[in-house]
């Protein structure tokens, strides 16, 4: 017989699972909400698929006794969900919607009378509209407008809620936003992305600077989706393009965090890009946050590649994919998690997502979900975990992405990531398999 998954992780790790708003929300046009920059992407002709949009999403907004019902059958800790900014101040900026707020503080209460601690993002990506025609991230108004708007949801819930993330994923909100162009809102354009960047990083040190003045208790953090590729082969120049392979999606925003600057090498590969930086700025974003949030999928392979203006390409590799054709490397997720303790000095780290998009299908009869690719692939990423803290990386808790199926962004409702499944028909919540194994890892029997 192995040994239980969570042998040795100490008593207080945190079992949770995570959403974000405009995935499983819904109710776009309820009680005064805004538009916000997703809505705007979905409305546009072949920029998400099939014309998928988060109008109804799993309407949680609605639903949302019942899936916090799910989760204490779940034994859940801990749900981390976020904030729709257009829902709580409608234009980015100005009145607050008391009806917004009305949403946050139920669903926060009947988190609460169920045992379960909420774990509150402030931006998963639904910029108000009204900030992104006045410029969006590429603005640095926008990075003043979000410390207003933070500290908004601090007064409002931080009597209740001790566990605050500022942004999630930052590199995503820039670069495929501002820079691929396939998340909202959809531009192409390196400049505007990198100023992106910038003013994200500093929307997020000014929130927590916001956090700290305003003396509520609890800890705040960001969740960044950083990434460690392996080499390809041993030989100098493929481990010199892997180490160049992290820089634009580690080192551009866990540099600023951890040493209050952007890694010059990357900078210096185009020459088109000016860091927006205003005295002080660097030391805003710099100060010290209570945790760093982690989202791990998969694991790049990466090889020299001279005509690459900064030296690398990314290899296939060997490995079973997902439905998102992101490669299963476990082993991946326990070298990056050594890498980040190093990089951040131990640093506490919460991996606040990780699990996989599988062809998931009801039984027959509309009762069962067998997905026994999820099961697997959460035993392998829990122990490639366990094994980590084992190794000394001061890891606190994991959320798994995710509770419920949901709007997998430009990809719609293609994508299955719950491990409760949704039918879309009727809105109909099923556990998975693997909502069983979890309830089981949590409990401590698996
Ligand atoms: C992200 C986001 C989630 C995604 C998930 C699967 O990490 O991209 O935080 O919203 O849905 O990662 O792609």
């Amino acid at each position: 017989m192995s040994e239980r998954i969570t042998a040795g992780l100490p008593a207080d790790f945190v079992w949770g699972a995570a959403t974000a708003s405009y995935q499983v929300e819904g109710a776009v046009h309820a009680d005064g909400r805004g538009p916000s920059i997703w809505d705007a992407f979905c409305a546009t002709p072949g920029a998400v698929a099939h014309g998928h949009t988060g109008e109804t999403a799993v309407d949680q907004y609605n639903r949302y006794a019942e899936d916090v019902a799910l989760m204490r059958e779940l034994g859940l800790h801990r749900y981390r969900f976020s904030i729709a900014w257009p829902r709580v101040q409608p234009h980015g900026s100005g009145k607050p919607n008391a009806r917004g707020f009305d949403y946050y503080a139920r669903l926060i209460d009947a988190l609460l009378a169920a045992g379960i601690e909420p774990a509150v993002t402030l931006y998963h990506w639904d910029l108000p509209l009204a900030l992104q025609d006045s410029g969006g991230w590429p603005e640095r108004d926008t990075a003043y407008r979000f410390a207003e708007y933070a500290e908004l949801c601090y007064r409002a819930f931080g009597d209740r809620v001790k566990s605050w993330i500022t942004l999630n994923e930052p590199y995503c909100s820039a670069v495929l936003g501002y820079l691929e162009g396939v998340h909202a809102p959809g531009e192409r354009d390196r400049p505007r992305a990198y100023r992106a960047i910038h003013h994200l990083m500093l929307a997020h040190g000014l929130a927590l600077e916001a956090f700290r003045a305003g003396g509520y208790d609890g800890e705040i953090g960001i969740t960044l989706n950083t990434q460690t590729p392996c080499p390809a082969t041993q030989r100098e120049e493929d481990r010199a393009a892997a180490d160049r392979a992290a820089d634009l999606q580690t080192h551009m925003f866990l540099d600023p965090l951890m040493h209050g600057s952007y890694p010059e090498r990357h900078l210096a590969a185009y020459p088109e890009v000016s860091m927006p930086i205003a005295d002080g700025d660097m030391s805003v974003i710099a100060k010290p946050i209570d945790f760093l949030g982690l989202n791990w999928y998969w694991e790049d392979v990466a090889a020299a590649d001279p005509d690459h203006p900064e030296g690398f390409r990314l290899c296939p590799r060997y490995q079973d994919v997902t439905e998102m054709g992101w490669p299963v490397v476990p082993r991946g997720f326990y070298r990056h998690l050594r890498r980040l303790d190093e990089l951040t000095d131990g640093i506490p780290i919460y991996v606040t997502e990780n699990g996989c998009a599988m062809p998931d299908e009801l039984s027959a009869d509309g009762t069962r979900c067998r997905d026994p690719r999820r099961v697997a692939y959460l035993r392998d990423h829990l122990e490639a975990m366990r094994d980590a803290w084992r190794d000394g990386v001061n890891l606190k808790g994991y959320f798994v992405w995710s509770f419920i199926d949901n709007f997998e962004w430009a990809l719609g409702y293609t994508k299955r990531f719950g491990i409760v499944y949704c039918d879309y028909v009727d809105l109909r919540r099923v556990p998975k398999d693997s909502f069983y194994f979890y309830r089981d890892v949590i409990a401590g029997h698996e």
